[in-house]
């Protein structure tokens, strides 16, 4: 099978991608991780290594369509290690996984050969982990979004090497949401998500509870985690031959880890919280009939009110949680979740079981941005600026015996975000802080979107794009701040503060 290319409309043509046969191009190149770059500014080595063989920005591989012929595997829910105390064990491992039929494929996994299992806590919880690395590799574990003491975060800072374990322990603070952990070591990070170390957290609460939302596990409420991979003829994931440093991106779609996945769903509303779980790629979701559906929480809890919505445009380590509504559709209905070129991500499956009567409420949450906050002067500034291995934040690289920033614990700063373009245009990068929750001022000086007007711990910031965050630390510590293009992240676009 060929892979499916697309260039962009200002195209320095750099196209060698080996095994590619069947190149279709497309002016399109909204939300993708575009660059068009000014080669000037690259050094040689950059330029030999596009030359060999990686991907240029100017081309994003196209996802293949899902067949719709493997059912979508749900991640196990982890239990405690007994039932008195709320203690859980993570385990980093390497294994073998069946991902395409009749092949093993080599992966990593937490508690199993690929990706992990969902972790659900209550907000009251005293939390206990112990976290065991079994690979023969140093990692973290790092809890995305999650608002813990910066010695329990998981960063860079907390490698454990073969054979160690560490017990973290916390106490569940924030509101009911869909949360990620990953691993986080430095210049290792996007190789090990890519073979499958990310796994899922849920938080519940008194008012997630009451909401009467979908929240039948697997059934009515389903995670879908989206990741691109590249298979190789033997059906391995060969990280090193299909890296780019720029954010690397492939044509097989895995959901949950599931290939040519299908969803099959009772007639009822369906909530779907979605991930993007990928290394670099952006994905803007809708269903293929055009119709809409509500967006009711962003990555760190419920929206004040249910958003309407025709699409929704996740970069990544992104979430949102959306409802679609299957009650009135009729068996042999043609529905699935397409991307922006149309792409089948996932083909949904009506069963005949009549499912609950389930009803969105019209007030979810008391999220809220005050003018106090709106008004604080800016006292972080962050710019965003590079391309593949020349990535930078405010014109440095990742160093981690350097501390960028400081902010007291609990006191609310606003943080400018911008992204500079270089000549030729620029990238998206998403942008993320670990260890808080954060509110979203404005993008460009205007109110965000009704989407966004919920907590954050990632946002996407497009070239030539000023973004201010509101933001305060529970905890104290040494936190990171990132691209989330895994690949920038461990070319060191990242930066460090320092929470007193
Ligand atoms: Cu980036």
């Amino acid at each position: 099978m060929g892979i499916k290319i697309k260039l962009a409309a200002v195209a320095m043509s750099i196209l060698v991608i080996s095994g590619c046969s069947n190149n279709s191009q497309s002016d399109d190149e909204k939300n993708h991780p575009t660059m068009n770059h000014n080669m000037e500014e690259m050094d040689h080595s950059t330029m030999g290594d596009m030359m060999e063989g990686h991907m240029s920005h100017d081309e994003v591989v196209l996802l293949n369509d899902s067949t719709g012929e493997n059912e979508l595997k749900i991640p196990t829910l982890l239990s405690r290690d007994n039932e008195e105390d709320i203690v859980y064990t993570v385990r980093a491992q390497k294994g073998k996984t069946e991902i395409v039929d009749g092949t093993k494929t080599n992966t990593y996994g937490y508690n199993g050969s690929f990706l992990g299992p969902m972790l659900r806590f209550e907000k009251g919880d005293t939390v206990k982990i112990r976290t065991i690395n079994e690979l023969d590799e140093e990692t973290t574990f790092h809890w995305h979004g999650l608002e813990v003491a910066a010695d329990a975060d998981g960063g860079p800072h907390d490698a454990l090497q073969p054979g160690e374990e560490k017990v973290i322990e916390f106490e569940v603070t924030q509101e009911a949401s869909t949360l990620w952990f990953n691993p986080h070591p430095h210049g290792k990070t996007s190789e090990q998500v890519y073979n499958g170390l990310a796994g899922l957290i849920y938080i519940d609460d008194e008012n997630s509870k009451s909401l009467q939302l979908p929240n039948v596990y697997g059934e009515n409420d389903v995670p879908l985690i989206f990741q691109d991979r590249v298979f190789d003829d033997e059906n391995q994931l060969n990280y090193k031959s299909v890296m780019n440093e720029d954010g690397t991106i492939g044509d097989t779609l895995l959901i949950n880890g599931t290939l040519n996945p299908k969803l099959t769903v009772n007639k009822e509303k369906v909530r779907l919280r979605l991930l993007n779980g990928s290394n670099a790629r952006n994905y803007t979701f809708k269903l293929n009939t055009g119709d809409s559906f509500v967006q009711i929480a962003t990555d760190g809890g419920f929206l004040n009110e249910p958003v309407t919505l025709n699409e929704v445009t996740l970069t990544p380590s992104e979430r949102a949680e959306i409802v679609v509504d299957f009650s009135k559709l009729d068996n042999g209905s043609d529905l699935a979740l397409i991307n922006e070129e149309g792409t089948i991500l996932l083909p949904f499956e009506l069963s005949d079981a009549g499912g609950k009567v389930t009803k969105v409420p019209g007030v979810m949450n008391d999220f809220s941005l005050s003018d106090e906050e709106i008004n604080l002067p800016v006292t972080k500034k962050i710019e965003l600026f590079g391309m593949m291995n020349m990535v930078s934040i405010n014109g440095k690289k990742f160093d981690p015996e350097r501390i960028d920033f400081t902010q007291q614990q609990g006191v609310t700063e606003v943080w400018e975000i911008y992204n500079k373009p270089d000549m030729m245009g620029g990238m998206i990068h998403p942008f993320h802080i670990h260890g808080a929750q954060f509110k979203i001022i404005s993008r460009n000086g205007e109110t965000p979107p009704e989407n966004e007007r919920g907590w954050k711990d990632s946002i996407s910031v497009a070239p030539d794009e000023t973004v201010k965050i509101a933001i305060q630390f529970k905890h104290k510590g040494v936190y990171m701040f990132h691209c989330h293009i895994l690949e920038h992240e461990d070319n060191g676009m990242m930066g460090q503060v320092k929470v007193e």
